[in-house]
């Protein structure tokens, strides 16, 4: 199984709300539909949930009316993402199904504690692609909670022991610090798991902690994953060589390779 997170600044423009990069879409459908491998998608985000999780301040415990509007908005927004995620890929041939997050897992203070993995190994199983996302869920202690997608990559990754994972996102991998923000920053083309809280990963201000967040994911897959290629959707080809087993942008793995 290959465990693919379509990041939300790969398919949406993150400064624009409701704004999605239509030509990132297309490339992640096309080049999905070229390749034979079993595969599960988990999209973030991007610009449909993260200004909305900001402004509804989806933080801790939901007590607010104003935060409870913010969950069903969000609900509502990650629903259409999803179902734009999906328009793309059945248009290429790729049979999606998407999975509402929500309707298959629940949280505890934010950390994911069900989560109906079995109908998603069964559905990929089935020649689909199953789809699921970043998103607002049932929280035990706070009511609701954002779950991030890079956490359901991690869960998927903690079932499915012997799959590979894929994170694609608007640059070119993992730099030694933010490339748009250093011009310094130097992409890491090979790493492994113990050697990534190196990295000066920036928080973008999302409410799931942007790149350090998902570095902070990433260290716990050591144990149950063997590689992480971390490259850019934005670059064509790269998807394509990722899934052949090729490293178009940073490879992560469990021991230093040769
Ligand atoms: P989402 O959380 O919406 O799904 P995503 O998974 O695509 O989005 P982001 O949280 O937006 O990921 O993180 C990607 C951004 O992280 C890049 O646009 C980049 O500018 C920034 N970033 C910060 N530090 C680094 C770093 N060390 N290496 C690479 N990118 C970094
Ligand atoms: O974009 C968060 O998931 P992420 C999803 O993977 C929402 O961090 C709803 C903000």
């Amino acid at each position: 199984m290959i465990l693919i997170k379509a990041g939300g600044s790969a398919i949406t423009d993150k400064r624009t709300p409701f704004s999605i990069k239509r030509e990132a879409l297309c490339t992640l459908a096309e080049e999905l539909s070229g390749s034979r491998e079993e595969v599960v998608i988990c999209h973030g985000g991007g610009s449909f949930g993260h200004p909305l999780a900001l402004k509804y301040n989806m933080v801790g415990p939901i007590v607010t009316k104003d935060q409870m509007l913010g969950v069903s908005k969000i609900n509502i927004a990650m629903r259409k993402l999803s179902n734009i995620v999906s328009e793309h890929l059945e248009r290429e041939g790729c049979r999606p199904f998407a999975l509402q997050s929500s309707a298959i897992m629940r949280a505890d203070g934010g950390k994911i504690t069900s989560f109906d993995h079995e109908l998603v190994r069964d559905i990929a199983r089935s020649g689909f692609i199953p789809i699921v996302y970043g998103d607002v869920v049932y929280d035990t202690k706070y009511s609701f909670s954002i779950v991030s997608g890079d956490q359901i990559m991690r869960k998927l990754a903690e079932y499915y022991t012997n799959s590979r994972a894929i994170f694609l996102t608007d640059v070119d991998g993992l730099y030694s610090s933010d490339p748009k923000k250093d011009r310094e920053a130097r992409l890491i083309k090979e790493m492994t798991f113990d050697q990534i809280s190196s990295i000066d990963a920036g928080t973008t201000g999302d409410v799931t902690g942007g790149m350090k967040g998902k570095v902070d994911e990433i260290l716990q897959f050591k144990g149950h994953i063997s590689e992480i290629i971390v490259t850019s959707l934005e670059r064509k080809g790269s998807l394509t060589l990722a899934l052949k087993g090729g490293n178009p942008g940073t490879r992560i793995t469990r021991a230093p390779s040769r």
